[in-house]
């Protein structure tokens, strides 16, 4: 399907008009960031056609509507990707050509929107795809952050934030929609009044101050459909005329606090990855963007439906772990103040409305707020979770009488803490954990009272990814082998590639397939040499871990591993080693001391090896600066080997583990998240597992037993190691630099156990299971073979099977075609 505005001179002449109207410039007078706006009008103004025709298809359908609701949105660049799902890129690309212009330089003008940290925001943008790709009625709701995810320099080996101004040049794929803009409501106090004419109480909330939350709409693409969905991004701005009210009135102080209010509201997302620091502002933005989003969702229903009763049947909110969980207060509020239904009535709708998804159990990612905070700033949601937890207890106490034990630990409010988890469970009709074994540890362990409680609520949705994004526009080499291979139904069709396995033993695809890899590993090379000044041997195994950085996903054991190796090769230096390159691409919470110090010891450790001309190249270190969702669609395309490596349990689902997979990368891996299905599908073989079950972390964690000490007395390799930490080897002989990290892998008193992510008990497994990458790697047509049958095991992780699962089993969303 070509759509006519990509006839290659009707194209030409659209770029040039814009370069004309934006710039009053000639193309080649114009730069490429001014030719990547007027390229990226020339394809909006196809887009929005699309997307016009979506919307008038969605007005006369009336299907079910999914709002996923979400602080983050890690969406990665636009153009590119929507050229792809167009099927307007191989065109496009002819050209620019043409114009004497190159698409890849033009692609690397945009910024990469990343509003969002890590796993989750990536994953809503994967989810957002597919919800477009197979026709279904979603809307992305979240916030648009003026400065998205820190940028990363790494200066003298330690890491350093750099604002991401994102917006400076004005982003051409959004929409402002000023008549959308709704009213948010913050502090003040409730009056309560009695209405004789209905016989009930009124709650009024007066004194507050007021927000406009103005929607910016981004078009989803969906991939050869015409369809268009939107992601809704609010921003915060004061409200003119209140202000002015206010002013008239004389209360100058509140006017100038409510512009204040509203100018920081949307300003920059927080960097946290999976830690709750309990910060206002944070709270003022779950607020900010749930309130706009629910106004809005209520009043779209309203415009076609006169019962609102009929909401569960028409709109499903799912919550993108518990940042958005206010939902279930602010929908109960409208039912209740605006709507005017009777309370039971109202939690029945919101409760056959709102689906929770949990993404992690680190216990210090749960997000509980002090009431006192709270109850200030949001004075009558407070008022009604108050209420709903009063009739949960009530409920528990029905269950369970007498059982004080399970209220204090289910309760919603408790300890002077609202815990929003707990909110999140009883006020909705699904909770899914992300893989498999999290669904499993969700039931077993963490929420084992709700699972009693609610069996019913509980099912799992095993992650994905899009292959459009992370195959189709990441390895375009890759991409036309396979569809030469087997058609091209696999990008709306993932579990194809299973045609793939017949090709496995077969030596021509097996060479083929691996030229490629080298290919895309000398692009990879080229990028390190460019943006790190680093020479790396595309012939050598490229040994990839890319993610955020995190004590749990364990970046430590890794370069521990790799000086392990680097002892190894000097102590040996007549033993046979394969070169190997280790890649490491991570960010680092600012506040997180001992992740930044990690990041210090990776480029202190690739500072050492690399400058070693004795070991002839046979290691090689590289941290790659500022990981992203750009770069990391040149580095999954490259890989050999995919380091997932948490420790079991700790690793929700992970998503990285599967576009690695997709690209023909094979796993080093715990049995943890997604890996244990990854591993299912591809066959132990084509893996290399090791260490301890999540049976047997959770076993230590409830029961101790677990000594480090033992492997440091024990162990000489692994003693060598970690003194290496504290002699000066990678500190130029100062013995302090890394001492915090020797500690907190031995020494009890500075955590409460020390080594908390059981590095010292999995290393020399660890270490065995390198082993036998080296061995395979070696083997050269066996490692085809394997690397073949990973992306030819890869079907199930498409976010395209994540979504018809939600849709089958928790959204029950009609399908909509475009008819023209
Ligand atoms: C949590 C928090 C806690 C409160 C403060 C700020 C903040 C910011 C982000 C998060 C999200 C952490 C949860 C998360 O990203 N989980 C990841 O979700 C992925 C998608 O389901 C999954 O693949 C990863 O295993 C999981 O770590």
């Amino acid at each position: 399907m070509l759509d006519s505005h990509f006839r290659k001179e009707e194209f030409k002449k659209s770029v040039k008009e814009n370069v004309k109207m934006l710039y009053r410039k000639t193309l080649d007078e114009a730069s490429q960031e001014q030719i990547f706006q007027a390229v990226s009008l020339a394809v909006k103004d196809v887009v929005i056609d699309n997307w016009l025709l979506t919307q008038k298809q969605y007005e006369k359908d009336d299907p079910k509507i999914v709002y996923y609701l979400s602080m983050e949105f890690l969406m990665g660049r636009a153009l590119g990707n929507n050229l792809i799902n167009l099927c307007a890129y191989k065109e496009v690309k002819e050209a620019l050509d043409e114009l004497g212009l190159d698409l890849n330089t033009i692609e690397d003008q945009e910024p990469d929107p990343a509003l969002g940290n890590g796993g989750l925001g990536r994953l809503a943008a994967c989810f957002l795809d597919s919800l477009a790709t197979l026709g279904y009625c979603a809307y992305g709701c979240g916030i648009r952050y003026h400065y998205g995810l820190f940028k990363q320099k790494i200066e003298n080996g330690y890491q350093v934030e750099v604002p991401d101004n994102w917006l400076k040049d004005g982003y051409p794929f959004e929409l402002r929609r000023p008549e959308y803009a709704k009213e948010v409501k913050f502090g003040g106090y409730v009056r309560v009044e009695y209405d004789p004419a209905t016989g009930r109480n009124n709650f009024i909330q007066e004194g507050y101050q007021s927000v406009r939350a103005v929607p910016y709409d981004m078009p989803i693409v969906g991939y050869n459909n015409k369809i268009v969905n939107t992601l809704r991004i609010w921003d915060a701005e004061a409200m003119n005329e209140f202000q002015l009210d206010l002013f008239d009135k004389g209360d100058y102080r509140k006017a100038v606090e409510a512009e204040n209010l509203a100018k920081n509201i949307c300003d920059v997302l927080y960097p946290n990855d999976n830690h709750y620091a309990g910060k206002e502002l944070r709270l003022k933005q779950q607020y900010f963007f749930i309130s706009a989003s629910i106004q809005a969702a209520i009043a779209k229903f309203k415009k076609k439906h006169s019962d609102i009763h009929d909401l569960p049947k028409k709109v499903t909110f799912q919550l993108n772990d518990t940042h958005p969980t206010m939902t279930v207060a602010e929908l109960m509020r409208i039912l209740l103040d605006e709507e005017k239904l009777e309370w039971d009535d109202a939690w029945d709708i919101t409760t056959h409305t709102c689906a929770y998804t949990n993404h992690t159990i680190m216990a210090e990612a749960l997000e509980k707020w002090p009431i006192e905070l709270f109850s200030k700033l949001l004075p009558r949601v407070y008022q009604i979770i108050e209420e709903i937890n009063r009739r949960f207890i009530e409920e528990i106490n029905q269950k369970y009488p007498g059982n004080q034990e399970k209220v204090r630990k289910m309760a919603i409010i408790y300890d002077g803490q609202v815990k929003m988890a707990h909110l999140a469970i009883a006020g909705g009709y699904s909770v899914n954990g992300v893989a498999r074994l999290h669904t499993e540890i969700l039931k077993k362990q963490e929420l084992k009272d709700f699972y009693e409680m609610y069996p019913e609520k509980f099912n799992n949705k095993t992650n994905g990814i899009t292959q459009r994004r992370f195959m189709v526009h990441a390895n375009p080499l890759l991409t036309d082998w396979i569809t030469d291979h087997i058609g091209d139904k696999w990008i709306t069709d993932l579990p194809q590639l299973a045609k793939l396995k017949v090709y496995a033993d077969d030596k021509k695809a097996q060479q083929e397939f691996m030229n490629i890899k080298y290919q895309n590993k000398v692009r990879l090379a080229k990028y390190i040499l460019e943006h790190n000044g680093i020479e790396v041997d595309p012939n050598s195994i490229f040994d990839v871990q890319v993610k955020r950085l995190h004590e749990y996903k364990r970046q430590l054991m890794n370069i521990l591993h790799v000086m392990y190796l680097y002892n190894q090769i000097k102590e040996h230096p007549e033993r046979d080693f394969y070169p190997r390159t280790f890649i490491f691409g991570a960010k680092a919470t600012a506040g997180y001391r001992r992740a930044k110090l990690t990041i210090k010891l990776i480029n202190s450790v690739a500072d050492v090896i690399n400058n070693d001309a004795s070991i002839n190249g046979k290691l090689k270190v590289v941290f790659i600066e500022n990981y992203r969702v750009s770069n990391a669609e040149i580095i999954f395309a490259a890989a050999d080997v995919s380091e997932q490596i948490s420790t079991a349990s700790k690793e929700a689902s992970g998503t990285g583990n599967m576009k690695f997979m997709l690209n023909g990368a094979l796993t080093v891996g715990t049995m943890d998240g997604a890996n244990v299905e990854i591993v299912e599908e591809v066959g132990e073989e084509n893996a290399f597992i090791f260490g301890l079950s999540s049976d047997e972390v959770i076993n230590y964690e409830n029961n101790g037993g677990y000594d480090p000490m033992q492997y440091f007395n024990n162990d000489p390799d692994i003693r060598n190691v970690l003194m290496q930490l504290i002699n000066g080897t990678y500190s130029n002989g100062d013995f302090e630099m890394f001492r915090e990290i020797y500690d907190s892998l031995l020494n009890t008193n500075c955590s409460d156990r020390a080594d908390t992510y059981f590095i010292l008990a999995d290393f020399k497994s660890y270490a065995d299971a390198q082993r036998r990458v080296e061995e395979a790697y070696r083997d050269e047509a066996g490692w085809a073979k394997k690397a073949l049958l990973n992306t030819a095991c890869s079907g199930k992780f498409s976010s395209d099977r994540t979504i018809q699962q939600y849709v089958d089993e928790i959204w029950h969303l009609d399908k909509v075609t475009i008819e023209d």
